[in-house]
């Protein structure tokens, strides 16, 4: 049974037509490229570079930045291809959110001139990968604590620092990587590879984002050019606007996970017998079950769309982007579990997508803020008073 997306609410009728277009080619994209080979991927942890090439040419890379070959698109449909892109994988979808709103968001918005011209056709051509340098091993959800320092040394800035987790890691040609300044000032460096004093070592054995590259990045006393510095970004706060603008993306995106665990969940319990010959979708339980999920997809379906259009009015607060990611994140991996059960034993298999989501959203549970960061940052707006220490 071909996927025909979930919309019991008539989502559908907010979409405009170039919205529904993008949706549609992403989910073929996704049904025809990435549905038969990812589960290989997978298994065997590497990830798909085979896609790279094709997503950029289908414009997927940066698709919502304005200039540079992107295709300019606006937040809802930017939102459908990562919702898109994650039913096939997280993994897929953090390849590309880090490529385009970790990395090419602030050489766009941070960047000089000469940095723009150098790397964003090529980032958004897949011709170079990018990544994002943040998280330290003693500083993940605390990044103001980082040690990674850059030092002034007459036309150059020498770093030193740890990055721990970075996605993409190994593969990247530029990482933007995020250190503390002698004036005690954080600023972002395009640190490119093969940079003296630069190494990247994956992490191996991962239970989550099997089809994704995660590295741990040293920088012993690499020289980096001042012009690598990017001069628009400015404290943590510059590398906070980049984090909202990915963990918009992975608002959208966990619906497609959970899209794709309730239609394998809803298709098997119509197909599934026990007890007589009535399949298992008779019983009230598990009647119980799908609704609770198909309500829950709906709900932060309702919330995604509602930010996307706020975020093309200018209007949205990095608060009601803590609220979406939080909620639906959560949401997507107490569906992926449900669906889990559903599916009995085989729900373990890798012949079904279910385990592989499951598995998947536990990563996206924690990274780009884990879910009690965002609760602490929605206290923090509801009540005034922060609660972090
Ligand atoms: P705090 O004092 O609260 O803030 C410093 C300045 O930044 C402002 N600010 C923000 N601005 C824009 N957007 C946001 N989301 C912002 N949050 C805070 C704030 O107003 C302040 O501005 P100003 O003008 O007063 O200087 O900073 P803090 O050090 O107390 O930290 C706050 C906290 C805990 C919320 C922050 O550190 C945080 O978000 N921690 C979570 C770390 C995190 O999310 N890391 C993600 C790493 S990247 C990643 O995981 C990629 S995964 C791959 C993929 O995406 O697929
Ligand atoms: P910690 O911060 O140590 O948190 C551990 C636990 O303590 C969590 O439950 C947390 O909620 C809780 N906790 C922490 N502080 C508080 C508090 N004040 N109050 C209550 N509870 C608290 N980072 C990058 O920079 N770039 C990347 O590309 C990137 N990719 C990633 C890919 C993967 C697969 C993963 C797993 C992580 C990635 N990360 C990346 C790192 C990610 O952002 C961090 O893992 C995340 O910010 C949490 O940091 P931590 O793992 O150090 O957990």
């Amino acid at each position: 049974m071909a996927f025909a997306g979930v919309d019991f609410m008539n989502i559908e009728d907010l979409l405009s037509d170039e919205e529904k277009l993008v949706r549609d080619s992403v989910r073929s994209f996704v049904e025809d490229k990435v549905i038969p080979i990812i589960e290989d991927h997978y298994m065997k942890g590497t990830f798909p570079l085979e896609l790279v090439k094709p997503m950029a040419e289908l414009g997927y890379f940066g698709a919502n930045l304005k200039g540079y070959g992107c295709a300019g698109l606006n937040s809802v449909a930017y939102g459908l291809i990562m919702q898109e892109l994650e039913r096939g994988d997280s993994g897929l979808r953090s390849f590309v959110s880090v490529q385009g709103a970790l990395v090419m968001y602030p050489i766009h918005d941070f960047g000089s001139h000469e940095q723009k011209e150098k790397w964003l056709p090529r980032l958004r051509a897949g011709a170079a990968i990018g990544c994002f340098g943040l998280t330290e091993p003693d500083f993940g959800s605390n990044p103001a604590g980082m040690r990674t320092r850059a030092r002034k040394d007459g036309s150059e800035y020498i770093l030193n620092g740890t990055k721990a987790w970075i996605t993409n890691g190994s593969i990247a040609d530029v990482a933007v990587v995020w250190a503390r300044c002698e004036d005690t000032c954080i600023r972002g460096f395009l640190v490119e590879k093969g940079t003296e004093g630069f190494k990247s070592k994956d992490y191996h054995n991962k239970h989550s984002l099997r089809a994704s590259v995660t590295s741990e990045l040293v920088f012993d006393n690499c020289p980096i050019p001042q012009s690598n510095l990017l001069p628009k970004a400015q404290g943590l706060k510059s590398a906070l606007l980049c984090l909202n603008q990915a963990r918009y993306g992975i608002a959208w995106g966990a619906i497609g996970s959970a899209m794709a665990c309730y239609h394998t969940a809803r298709r098997w319990a119509l197909e599934r017998k026990q007890f007589s010959d009535k399949p298992i979708a008779s019983h009230q339980l598990v009647q119980n079950k799908l609704v609770h999920i198909l309500t829950e997809i709906t709900k932060a379906q309702l919330l995604a769309h509602r930010l996307g259009r706020l975020k093309d009015e200018g209007k949205v607060r990095p608060d009601q982007i803590s609220m979406a990611k939080r909620n639906n994140v959560a949401m997507a991996l107490e569906v992926a579990r449900m669906a889990r059960d559903i599916l009995g034993a085989n729900g373990i298999l890798s012949e079904y997508p279910v385990f592989r989501h499951m598995a998947n959203l536990e990563s996206v549970y924690t990274y780009e803020g884990t879910h009690d960061i965002h609760t602490l940052i929605l206290g923090q707006s509801i009540t005034g008073i922060p609660a972090f220490e």
